[in-house]
C-alpha cells in the first residue's frame, strides 16, 4: 500500500490528517505544498496540484493512485487500513450519531458559512495571521493572480482583500457566540464521557486536538485553561500529551511559523479573549 500526503505545516486540515495518520501508524510520502495565502511560491495553484486537486486545497491523499480529498474523508480512509496501531478511530460502540455531527461540526466544512459550526468558527481567529502573511508575503501582482487563478473565487476575494485592508477584527467578532457555546458543549460533554470526547479515542479528539490547538496559535489559550472550563483545560492536557500531537502539530513549527505569530502578537494575549471569557460566563450561568 502506498499513500502519499499532499498537506501544508500550518494547516488545520492538515493537521487532522496528520494525526490521524500517526495514531494509526500508518507512514507516507510527505508532500508539503506552500499554500497561496502563506507563501509567494503559491503550489497549491500550480498546474500539477490543481490536476490532483481541482479546489487548490490541501489535504490530498494519494492512495495507490486513488485521489481522496477532504480531511474528514481521508481520516475515514485512512481508518479503513490497518497500520502499525490497532485503533479504531470510528468505534461502533459509541453514539454514532454523536459521533458524526461532531466530526461534521469540527470539520472546516466547504459551504457551511463562517462561524456556523464550530469547525468553521476556529479559521476566522487566525484570518489575524493570514492577512499579516498575504501582506507580508504577496506582491500586489501575486495577490491578484491569486484573485484570478483560485478555483475557490472566494477564497480569492478574501486572499486580494486582505492585501489591502485588515479584515480579521470584524469576522471574528461575529464567531464569539458559537465559539463560546461549543466550548460549553465540549465542558458540559466532558462532564458525563471522558476521558475522551466519547469516552474512547476517536475522530472527533483529532478534531478537536487541531482546533483547541489553533486558539494557542492566535492567543486564546487562556480559554483552555479558564476555571469556567474545568473538564476542557484536563482534556486539552490529555490531548497535548499524546505522541501525535508533538509528531503531527508541533515539530511541523519552524522558523517561519514561530516567527510570523511571534511578530503578530509579541507577548500579547488575542484581542478576543476578554470579549470571549465575558461571553463563556455569561452562556455558562
Ligand atoms: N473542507 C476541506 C477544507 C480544506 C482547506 O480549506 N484547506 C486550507 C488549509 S486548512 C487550504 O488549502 N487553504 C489554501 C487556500 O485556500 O488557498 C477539508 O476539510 O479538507
Amino acid at each position: 500500500m502506498k499513500l502519499k500526503l499532499y498537506h501544508a505545516k500550518w494547516s488545520l486540515c492538515s493537521q487532522m490528517v496528520r494525526v490521524a495518520m500517526e495514531e494509526k501508524g500508518l507512514s507516507y510520502e510527505s508532500n508539503l505544498i506552500k499554500l497561496c495565502d502563506q507563501y509567494p511560491e503559491a503550489e497549491n495553484l500550480s498546474t500539477e496540484y490543481l490536476a490532483i486537486n481541482p479546489k487548490g486545497i490541501v489535504p490530498t491523499l494519494d492512495f495507490n493512485g486513488e485521489i481522496v480529498t477532504e480531511s474528514t474523508n481521508i481520516i475515514k480512509k485512512l481508518n479503513s487500513f490497518s497500520g502499525e496501531i490497532d485503533i479504531d478511530l470510528w468505534p461502533e460502540d459509541v453514539d454514532q450519531e454523536k459521533l458524526n455531527t461532531w466530526v461534521e461540526d469540527t470539520t472546516l466544512t466547504d459551504g457551511v458559512p463562517l462561524g456556523k459550526t464550530l469547525g468553521t468558527a476556529i479559521p476566522p481567529f487566525s484570518i489575524i495571521l493570514i492577512n499579516f502573511m498575504v501582506k507580508k508575503y504577496l506582491s500586489i501582482f501575486q495577490a491578484i493572480k491569486i484573485f484570478w487563478k483560485h478555483p475557490l473565487r472566494e477564497r480569492g476575494r478574501f486572499f486580494l482583500v486582505m492585501k489591502f485592508f485588515n479584515i480579521q477584527k470584524p469576522v471574528a467578532e461575529r464567531c464569539y457566540k458559537v465559539l463560546a457555546k461549543s466550548l460549553l458543549d465540549i465542558e458540559k460533554n466532558l462532564e458525563n464521557s471522558g476521558p475522551y470526547f466519547l469516552g474512547k479515542f476517536s475522530h472527533i479528539d483529532i478534531n478537536l486536538m487541531c482546533c483547541l490547538h489553533r486558539l494557542t496559535d492566535v492567543r486564546l489559550e487562556k480559554i483552555l485553561e479558564s476555571k469556567e472550563l474545568p473538564n476542557v483545560k484536563n482534556y486539552w492536557e490529555l490531548l497535548k500529551s499524546r505522541k501525535s500531537y508533538q509528531k503531527c502539530i508541533l515539530d511541523f513549527y519552524g522558523e517561519k511559523e514561530n516567527g510570523d505569530i511571534e511578530e503578530v502578537f509579541g507577548p500579547h494575549d488575542s484581542m478576543h479573549l476578554e470579549p470571549l471569557m465575558s461571553m463563556i460566563k455569561k452562556y455558562k450561568t
